[in-house]
């Protein structure tokens, strides 16, 4: 019946708009957001491929060892109650002192092989594998 399949179209149309319509808020809260950690880990959709994160724990960096693709944003996390930093010699990695909680991220533009460390305690060292 014609007027059937119409009715469906219909439906399937209003339907597709109103995903498209709240995936489009999602992306402009999360964009707005700054800080929005938390609202966005909800759906898998909401963490950036292109994005890894790195935790410092009982004074190591965990993982020590991370291979990412060139364009990828390290996260780096204190959950140590001591500060700790991201640094390395070159300076192509030079956080502030993390405090409990804090964060400091960077992304790699240049393939290669980053070994870094904290400049407070310099026995934590790591490294970052970039890949083309
Ligand atoms: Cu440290």
């Amino acid at each position: 019946v014609p007027g059937r399949a119409l009715v469906a179209v219909l439906i399937a149309a209003v339907v597709t708009v109103a995903a498209a319509a709240f995936a489009l808020g999602r992306g402009v809260a999360s964009d707005s957001g700054g800080s929005s950690t938390a609202a966005t880990s909800t759906g898998p959709a909401a963490v950036p491929a292109n994005a890894t994160g790195v935790e410092i724990k009982d004074f190591a960096f965990n993982p020590a060892n991370v291979t990412v693709k060139v364009g990828t944003a390290v996260t780096w996390t204190n959950d140590d109650s001591v500060g700790h930093t991201v640094t390395t010699d070159n300076g192509s990695l030079a956080s502030q002192e993390l405090q409990q909680g804090q964060t400091y991220s960077s992304t790699f533009t240049t393939a290669g092989t980053v070994s870094y460390f904290c400049a407070i305690h310099r026995f934590m060292t790591a490294t970052v594998v970039v890949e083309p």
